[in-house]
């Protein structure tokens, strides 16, 4: 249960988080769109849709799961996750569907993709290599790198707003803590250090705090704190589950 929660919220986390950009008029195909995943036709789906709602499109119309939508910051593109080939890889595709490409191809799990501020970079999780970690690459595919090395759970990575760090969840201490480190995987630093889960962490737009998801106090609450990890700070008290932060510009 508590991993299938886990799963729900990093979806969520990263519909929300990664893919409310408010967008440039004229930018691109997907100015101010909200990209989404949806099982509404039987299987998950990308769509995208209007700020206001309107005008839902499913843009991938594959049988298989398609799904964990992130929107390039010029608002061209759509980074996702696809099971279509028989196992996650990440691809990338036009605002408006067309042009799906796949840009790994390991048959390990290949999630979790999010661009960088400029574009140029996607991070994403793998476990190619025996274990789920983060790794970085450029925007079409080539040089996969991994950034992380702990053979615990590294997952959700999420850029700064100025593209030099990578905020994201790991499980390397026992349970799960946010961290961030430079883009290049350098000076990876524990945030939090609580007994629950510290799960989905977001930048705010200056990049001087982090909010997120914690369990500490029996349920799930949404937290801010520094971006050193100081002054955590409760922000939502009650018995609901509340997670999936994601800060507005
Ligand atoms: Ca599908
Ligand atoms: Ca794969
Ligand atoms: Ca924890
Ligand atoms: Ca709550």
């Amino acid at each position: 249960m508590k991993r299938l929660l886990l799963v729900i919220t990093l979806a969520v986390f990263l519909l929300i988080c990664c893919n409310q950009v408010t967008l440039d008029e004229g930018e691109g195909e997907g100015e101010g769109k909200i990209a989404f995943q949806s099982n509404r036709d039987g299987n998950d789906e990308i769509y995208v849709m209007n700020a206001d709602g309107s005008n839902q499109t499913n843009i991938t119309n594959n049988p298989a799961g398609d799904l964990l939508p992130c929107f390039s910051p010029d608002g061209t593109k759509i980074a996702f996750t696809s099971w279509r080939d028989g196992n996650y890889e990440i691809y990338v595709m036009n605002a408006d569907g067309s042009n799906q490409t796949r840009l790994t191809n390991n048959p390990a799990w290949d999630r979790w993709p999010c661009f960088s501020p400029d574009g140029t970079k996607i991070a994403f999780t793998s476990d190619r290599d025996g274990y789920p970690a983060i790794y970085v690459m450029n925007a079409d595919g080539s040089n996969q790198t991994r950034i992380t090395n702990n053979p615990a759970v590294d997952m959700e990575p999420c850029f700064s707003p100025d593209g030099t760090k990578i905020a994201f969840t790991s499980e390397r201490d026992g349970d799960d803590e946010i961290y961030v480190m430079n883009a290049d995987g350098s000076n990876q630093t524990r945030l939090t250090n609580n007994p629950g889960w510290d799960e989905g962490p977001c930048f705010s737009p200056d990049g001087n705090k982090i909010a997120f998801k914690c369990d500490c106090v029996g349920d799930d609450e949404i937290y801010v704190m520094n971006a050193d990890g100081s002054n955590q700070t409760r922000l939502t008290n009650n018995s609901a589950w509340d997670g999936s932060p994601s800060w507005g510009p």
